[in-house]
C-alpha cells in the first residue's frame, strides 16, 4: 500500500509517525505542508491538523489513529506490549502527553491567547511552561515507579511511549522550560536521540528543515 504522509518538519504530532515508520522499516512519502499550502491541506484532512497519513485513495487523521493502524497492518517490531495491563500503561503514559500537554501548547492555542485573549509574550510562556512541567511531573513520577529497568520509558527497547516523548521534550527545550526536574526523562531522551529511527524523524532531519537554520 502506497503511503503518504503529510507533515511539516516542526510537526512534532507526526514526528511521533516519523518515527514509528523508520522503527518498522516502512517505506512512505514525505510531503510538507509548506508544499502544498493550508488550504490544498485542508482539502485533505479537513481537521487542519498535521500530520494525515495517506493509505491508498483513504485519509486518516490524528497521530494516535495512525500509529494504531501502523501498528496492527505492520507488527514488527511491537510498539506495545505483549500483557494488556502493560500496554494500558504504556499507552496511559503516551496519551498524558497527547492528551493533557500537547493540545494545550500547540501553536493555534498559543496564537488564540496572543491574538483573542491580549496575552503578552511573557504570560503565553508562562501558560505553556506551566502545562509542561505538570506533566513533565506526571510522567517523571510514572518512570520512577516503573516495574522494570531500561534505557526506554518501558523496557529495553523503544515503544508507543517513547514515540511522544521525545518531541514534547524537543517542544519544551525549544520553549526554554526547566528539565532539570526531570533526570529519567532526560536519560530517556538521550538513548532514544541514539537510535538512527528517532534521529532521521527529527525536523531537522526532514526535506523542508530551512536550510542554514542550526538543528533544535
Ligand atoms: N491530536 C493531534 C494533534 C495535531 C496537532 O496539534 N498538530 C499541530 C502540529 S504538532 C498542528 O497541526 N498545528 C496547527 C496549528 O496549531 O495551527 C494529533 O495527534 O495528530
Amino acid at each position: 500500500m502506497d503511503l503518504t504522509l503529510y507533515s511539516y518538519h516542526r510537526n512534532s504530532a507526526g514526528q511521533r509517525v516519523r518515527t514509528a515508520l523508520n522503527l518498522k522499516g516502512v517505506d512512505y512519502t514525505y510531503l510538507s505542508v509548506s508544499d502544498i499550502g493550508w488550504d490544498a491541506y485542508r482539502e485533505v484532512n479537513p481537521q487542519g491538523l498535521l500530520p494525515a497519513l495517506r493509505i491508498g485513495q483513504r485519509v486518516v487523521a490524528q497521530s494516535t489513529a495512525i500509529l494504531e493502524y501502523l501498528e496492527a497492518t505492520y507488527p514488527e517490531p511491537p510498539l506495545l506490549p505483549d500483557d494488556p495491563v502493560d500496554a494500558a500503561e504504556v499507552r496511559a503514559f503516551a496519551q498524558l502527553i497527547a492528551c493533557e500537554m500537547h493540545p494545550l501548547n500547540n501553536n493555534r492555542v498559543r496564537r488564540f491567547l496572543e491574538t483573542d485573549m491580549d496575552a503578552s509574550e511573557a504570560a503565553v510562556l508562562h501558560w505553556y511552561r506551566h502545562w509542561i512541567a505538570l506533566g513533565f511531573d506526571s510522567l517523571e513520577t510514572m518512570l520512577r515507579s516503573r516495574p522494570r529497568d531500561g534505557d526506554f520509558c518501558f523496557g529495553d527497547r523503544p515503544g508507543m511511549a517513547d514515540l511522544y516523548l521525545v518531541p514534547q521534550v524537543q517542544n519544551a527545550r525549544r520553549f526554554d522550560c526547566d528539565l532539570v526536574p526531570y533526570p529519567l526523562i532526560r536519560a530517556v531522551d538521550e538513548a532514544c536521540r541514539r537510535l538512527p529511527a528517532f534521529r532521521s524523524a527529527l525536523p531537522e532531519n526532514q526535506p523542508d528543515y530551512p536550510k542554514g537554520r542550526p538543528a533544535g
